[in-house]
């Protein structure tokens, strides 16, 4: 960043338990904000900077809930000073004063320069403490926008609140803190652009840190689930056995085993990209129904993610056959749309996509005497897109989990639970998307460890461009 970047700094007020803090965690990504049911959470501020690159970008300021806003708004309506003593005046007249006690915290950022992001549910009728607090807010004269974060779908009183803060503030919007996307965030950012006019460059420093950074976490997303597929794919256990009697049951050990392993990589995986998208405190937990909470080889994860029979067997044949050219990504036309727009029937026959089939051991009879059991590597391609699909939906529910979010029950992501349509991205990969990645099941399937790096560049990109699609950046 250069000298002259300021670094924008915001303090969220509002009355008590409106969701202030659930905005702060979302803006900042921080999920150790404290939120709490119970009103009277927050009871100092607290600054929650944004590091991008080890820089701190911009800064959100989480505040207690105004105390007794009638009261100190009938006291700055009655000061005689100038505009900018008044806050001062306050703070100093009533740093001891119990009865203003949060105001006293709340006003102390927006006094130091901060601008206000005022946060109410809209969910709820206005009343006249919001009023108060609106007002005294304009009177502060510091930029200020306002953010609608309605609790319930309730919409009754939205076009009462709008008309209300058009009286009293520079900007408004409407903000879903418990569900707001990446790109909902970025919009945010955005509009805050318009409050006030020296901040706009700076704003918009942060708006293209934000978004750089994001492409760099779909871009380790992207590496890290090409290492998950090349790992699982390829993965191999064996094991000695002396007598026949043994076999059976040192093949159903080594079965489980591999599960297990395979389940250890996917895993490790899954908790890097949490990580990377910064959920470090709660253990996000998936929706009920979600197909994510099946085994990775149960035959209803086989049937409701990857592809569907027809495709599956034309898959089998391309990578049966030569491996012939290599595909150009653009020429494919993949930058204009991976997915088809037909929704994929799961298709029955779960003996087709059997979980069980695809851990299928070897026995092979060794010169010295005995047998080996061996499982892995897998050649059943769907395999690895029954993989990619769990990582796909993955990474789906983790970015689209609001830092603010935290009661699990009050807004289930709907995950379809139709056991007739596959769930997962794969199946609507167009025909060229499909190419590639039976490709690239095939090189990595190879023996002789050699990669066609052509085949992987284009997989990186499909994956990249998939994640790009889901995260809308
Ligand atoms: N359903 C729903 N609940 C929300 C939303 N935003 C916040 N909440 C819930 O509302 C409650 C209060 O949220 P907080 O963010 O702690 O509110 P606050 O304004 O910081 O409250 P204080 O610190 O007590 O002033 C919590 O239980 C949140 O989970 C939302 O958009 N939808
Ligand atoms: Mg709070």
């Amino acid at each position: 960043m250069t000298e002259e970047f300021i670094i924008p700094e915001f303090a969220i007020v509002g009355h008590p338990n409106e969701g202030k803090s659930t905005v702060v965690s979302t803006l900042s990504e921080d999920d150790s904000v404290r939120i709490s049911q119970i009103p009277g959470e927050t009871v100092e501020c607290r600054v929650f900077p944004v590091m991008i690159d080890g820089e701190e970008v911009i800064r959100f300021i989480d505040t207690p809930g105004f105390q007794a806003p009638k009261k100190a708004l009938a006291w700055m309506k009655a000061f005689k000073g100038s505009d900018e003593q008044m806050l001062k005046t306050f703070l100093d007249t009533h740093r001891n004063n119990p009865d203003f006690r949060d105001e006293c915290h709340l006003l102390k950022p927006i006094a130091d320069g901060a601008g206000i992001i005022y946060v109410v549910d809209g969910s709820r009728p206005l009343r006249k403490a919001d009023k108060a607090e609106m007002e005294l807010l304009r009177l502060t004269g510091r930029p200020r926008m306002a953010i609608i974060n309605c609790k319930e779908d309730e919409t009754l009183y939205l076009d009462i609140w709008k008309s209300e803060f058009i009286k009293h503030f520079n900007s408004i919007r409407v903000f879903n803190a418990q569900k707001a996307t990446y790109s909902e965030r970025i919009a945010l950012l955005d509009s805050l652009k318009s409050v006030e006019q020296v901040w706009q460059p700076s704003l918009e420093k942060v708006i293209r840190a934000f978004k750089r950074d994001w492409e760099r976490r779909n871009l380790r997303s992207t590496e890290l689930i090409c290492e998950l597929l090349q790992n699982c794919v390829t993965y191999q256990i064996k094991k000695n056995c002396t007598s026949k009697s043994q076999m059976e049951s040192v093949r159903d050990k080594l079965t489980e085993r591999y599960k297990i392993e395979i389940g250890k990589i996917e895993q490790k995986v899954h908790f890097k990209i949490r990580k990377l998208f910064k959920h470090n405190i709660f253990n996000y937990e998936l929706p009920a129904q979600s197909i994510l909470n099946d085994d990775l080889f149960s035959s209803r994860t086989w049937q409701l993610l990857g592809l569907n029979p027809g495709q599956l067997t034309m898959a089998a044949a391309i990578t049966g056959g030569a491996l012939g050219a290599a595909l150009d990504v653009a020429a494919a036309g993949l930058t204009f749309g991976i997915f088809t727009a037909i929704g994929s029937a799961a298709g029955a026959g779960s003996a087709f996509f059997g979980g069980e089939r695809m851990t299928k051991a070897k026995v092979v009879g060794l010169k010295l005497g005995g047998w080996q059991v061996i499982v892995g590597p897998n050649t059943n391609i769907q395999f690895l897109y029954v993989l990619l699909d769990r990582t796909l939906l993955y990474y789906a529910h983790i970015i689209n989990w609001a830092h603010g979010r935290r009661d699990y029950d009050c807004a289930k992501v709907s995950q379809n639970s139709d056991k007739s349509v596959k769930q997962g991205y794969t199946a609507s990969y167009d025909d060229s998307a499909r190419k590639i990645c039976n490709r690239y099941f095939k090189d990595i399937g190879k023996k002789d460890q050699s990669t066609n790096d052509y085949v992987h560049k284009n997989m990186v990109l499909l994956i990249k461009l998939t994640l790009d699609k889901i995260s809308g950046s």
